[in-house]
């Protein structure tokens, strides 16, 4: 067989304490400083940035070449905490090739995706053990982790040509953020959001 035919390969999920595949390219890890302006409690979020930086998150990737055809995968691991009173999440995107979507499978924990067009429409979906979640194309997506101890995992598929957009999310946020308020989780309109109209 020629060396440039691309080999089917296997590999496993490993369900130990933490969650890890058996292989991958790249090790991923997001802490605290990386997510400046997304919490909506901007004290808090200097407060505990003061006492550590602290990992939110974590994704081991699957590398393949990014382009059209190919597939890419991995795990996304968001750790239990919060900043004031927001659950831990990821930074959140759009795939830059705004025509593309993604597969999510929930492994363990318990989340929400939070979603958003570029309109301003918006929808959150349930993550728990098992639930298989479809983002279908243009849908900006950000995992929350709304357990108390848990870690929150999801395995991830999506096309190879998919690239990230951060800057718009970092720009006009999420219109939706999730909370925990008198014990309950909470999905609260997000004070710093900028609607479409004056972006
Ligand atoms: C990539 C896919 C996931 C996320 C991961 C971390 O398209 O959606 O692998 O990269 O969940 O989130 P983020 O927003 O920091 O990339
Ligand atoms: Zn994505």
């Amino acid at each position: 067989m020629p060396e440039e035919i691309n080999r089917p390969f296997s590999f496993d999920v490993i369900r130990e304490e933490d969650v890890t595949l058996s292989t991958y390219d790249n090790h991923i890890k997001r802490s605290l400083s990386a997510m400046r302006n997304q919490y909506h409690d901007e004290q808090a979020y200097e407060t505990l940035l003061r006492e550590e930086d602290c990992m939110l998150y974590e994704v081991y990737e699957v590398k393949r070449p990014e382009i059209a055809g190919e597939l890419l995968q991995g795990i996304s691991i968001v750790h239990p905490g919060k900043v004031g009173d927001e659950y831990f999440m990821t930074k959140g995107h759009f795939h830059s090739e705004l025509g593309t979507a993604e597969v999510y499978y929930c492994l363990k924990g318990e989340g929400l995706m939070v979603m958003e067009t570029p309109e301003g429409y918006w929808a959150i979906e349930t993550l728990t053990p098992e639930k298989v979640l479809y983002v279908p194309p243009r849908w900006a997506h950000r995992s929350v982790n709304t357990s108390r101890d848990e870690d929150l995992v999801t395995f991830f598929v999506y096309p190879g040509n998919a690239g990230h957009d951060y800057g718009s999310i970092e720009k006009h946020g999420f219109r939706k953020l999730v909370v925990e308020r008198d014990d309950q989780i909470e999905v609260i309109d997000n004070p710093k959001w900028l609607p479409p109209e004056v972006r």
